[in-house]
């Protein structure tokens, strides 16, 4: 079975998440923030992974990058293994009517082991969407990548920063599904 559960704790938040690869898209995700929840329920519906993930802490500045450091370890636990025998590229290019996310990643080397980098090209306004403030997202992403390490790409355009979000979501969902399907020919 590919999954893995990550609690982690410090002065500040407690994180638990549970992560499995080869799933269907079931979810429970309480963070206590209403718009990051729906972000990270949609990045497990279009990537087909089942995640039950509970963080509660101080400042949701907090949750949100300990939630990404958490989610990322979990990540990179459940692929551990497997790494070498996967598609190992995928890719997304995901509309939400305006807006558009195109998500490249790279989970690993024929040697098992993966390459941490981060390119992202968001063009997110400074803003508040719902209950968050736009200027995590690119933080989100960045150490969701580096403690899952992975090597990720992510360009968007659009008008509407919920739409814009959202689109990155669901691509980065469905490239992490692509990548981290087992490849037959590889084992
Ligand atoms: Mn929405």
């Amino acid at each position: 079975m590919r999954n893995a559960r990550v609690k982690r704790e410090t002065k500040e938040t407690c994180v638990t998440v549970e992560f499995e690869l080869d799933g269907s898209g079931r979810c429970s995700i309480n963070t206590g923030i209403k718009f990051f929840d729906h972000m990270l329920a949609t990045f497990a519906i279009h990537g087909l992974f089942d995640i039950a993930l509970d963080a509660e802490g101080d400042l949701s500045h907090h949750i949100i990058e300990d939630t990404a450091i958490t989610l990322g370890r979990a990540f990179s636990e459940a692929i551990a293994g497997s790494r070498a025998n996967t598609k190992r590229y995928g890719f997304a290019a995901v509309p939400m009517d305006e807006s558009i996310a195109c998500c490249a990643v790279d989970i690993g080397s024929i040697s098992g082991e993966g390459r941490s980098y981060t390119v992202l090209r968001l063009n997110i306004a400074r803003s508040r969407v719902e209950d968050i403030d736009t200027g995590i997202i690119p933080h989100f992403l960045n150490s969701f990548a580096a403690h899952a390490n992975l090597t990720l790409h992510i360009y968007a355009r659009g008008e509407n920063e919920h739409h814009k979000i959202e689109a990155i979501f669901k691509a980065l969902g469905i490239a992490l599904d692509g990548a981290t399907k087992i490849e037959e020919r590889r084992t």
